[in-house]
């Protein structure tokens, strides 16, 4: 099929998932049309099957605020009719199902009918999405879509419960390269960070206030309170990054802290990570666990949103309730202290993100679902 994918370019999951599933579909024969305003950030180079399409916004001295989002519908009326897509898959409603929506019903004037296929990812429900400025848009969006998915069961429901939805939602779960994630022989990094064989505790994220980042140092802290030889791994950049720099500094611990910013190599660095700490205020998958996972590196987090979907309680790490320190530090010191169940926790880990959500297995779920949403729209035209 020729498919043409939307999604934010820069660092976040849902531009991670769009661009990972866009390289895997090129692999398996599709062809793969970017349309954004500047290359995905995981789409480093452009291979056979992949284009990429640039949304550039004309400024005028009237638009305080360039509307980007007819931009982008223009782009995808565009590239739909001159390379001939079979559909659009959009990642994020807002405000790119609204676009793509926008961009069929100009190409249906056109004689040119192009199924619309949104995946939900998070925020776009659970927080921003609900804001009065954008919810009816986002409802409209939604029903009008010919194709809605959402990367956790959580999701769906939060979707059918927060927004007056008149369709089913197709829940298909995030996936994972456990070809490329998986846990490297990092001997000089780990030397070079621990001289002293300390453990390392991770966390990855874009440092918005959601991820509660400053609870990680928290946990830190008190760890290293307790005398536990520790270092901490701070990958990736955002508002709360600066915060949680200072609480470090008042801490007293970071001299033992490593604040990473945005790297690309992320399963080198999961390499020499012993636990993941997740403590979000709200998380629909939690793909950065995933990861994490895949590298055999159990997760902390808290027990919220879609994480109970990805980590098994005891199992593959521990959920904890919602800002509990005590709980986080409790259950990461369990890990951390007892190599046996490490051991355990870590192998479970990277059996679970091979058996549940490896893209061998997700990737023929999302071309079932392109061809069950355009044969259904081929046989209503
Ligand atoms: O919704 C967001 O905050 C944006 C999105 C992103 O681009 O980072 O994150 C969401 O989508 C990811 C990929 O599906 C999920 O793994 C994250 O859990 C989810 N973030 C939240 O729900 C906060």
């Amino acid at each position: 099929m020729k498919i043409g994918i939307t999604c934010y370019p820069v660092y976040g999951g849902s531009g991670v998932v769009a661009t990972e599933l866009g390289k895997a579909l090129a692999a398996r024969g599709h062809e793969i049309h970017f349309i954004a305003y500047s290359l995905p950030f995981r789409l480093s180079h452009i291979t056979e099957n992949i284009y990429f399409h640039e949304v550039s916004v004309n400024t005028y001295p009237l638009f305080e605020y360039p509307p980007y989002s007819l931009a982008l519908t223009s782009k995808m009326v565009d590239v739909v009719r001159y390379e001939k897509l079979d559909l659009l898959h959009v990642h994020y409603a807002i405000p790119h199902a609204t676009s793509a929506v926008l961009a069929r019903q100009i190409l249906h004037g056109q004689g040119i009918h192009v199924p619309v296929i949104t995946t939900l990812h998070g925020t776009d429900i659970t927080i921003v999405g609900q804001d009065p400025s954008f919810a009816p848009v986002v409802t409209y969006s939604i029903n009008q879509s010919d194709g809605v998915t959402a990367v956790s069961d959580y999701l769906r429901r939060e979707t059918l419960l927060k927004f007056d939805i008149e369709r089913d939602i197709e829940v298909i779960p995030n996936f994972i390269d456990t070809d490329r994630f998986y846990r490297q022989k990092k001997e000089h990094f780990k030397r070079a960070l621990c001289p002293n064989g300390e453990k390392v505790l991770a966390h990855v994220s874009n440092f918005r206030p959601v991820k509660n980042a400053r609870d990680v140092v928290r946990v830190f802290h008190r760890l290293r309170e307790e005398g536990l030889p520790l270092k901490l791994l701070l990958v990736g950049d955002g508002p709360d990054r600066m915060p949680s720099e200072h609480l470090a500094r008042q801490l007293g611990v970071y001299d033992d802290v490593r604040f990473l910013g945005k790297q690309e190599p992320i399963e080198e660095i999961l390499s020499i990570a012993d636990v993941f700490l997740m403590p979000s205020g709200s998380e629909t998958f939690g793909l950065a666990g995933l990861e994490a996972m895949a590298c055999n590196v159990p997760v902390v987090c808290s027990d919220i949103g879609g994480l109970p979907e990805l980590v098994i309680d005891g199992e593959t790490g521990f959920l904890c309730p919602l800002g509990d320190i005590d709980a986080l530090t409790d259950r990461t010191r369990r890990i951390l202290t007892d190599d046996a169940l490490h051991t355990k926790m870590a192998e479970a880990s990277r059996r679970r993100s091979v058996e549940a959500f490896d893209l061998a297995r997700i990737i023929p779920h999302y071309e079932s679902y392109y061809e069950s949403v355009r044969d259904g729209l081929m046989a209503g035209v």
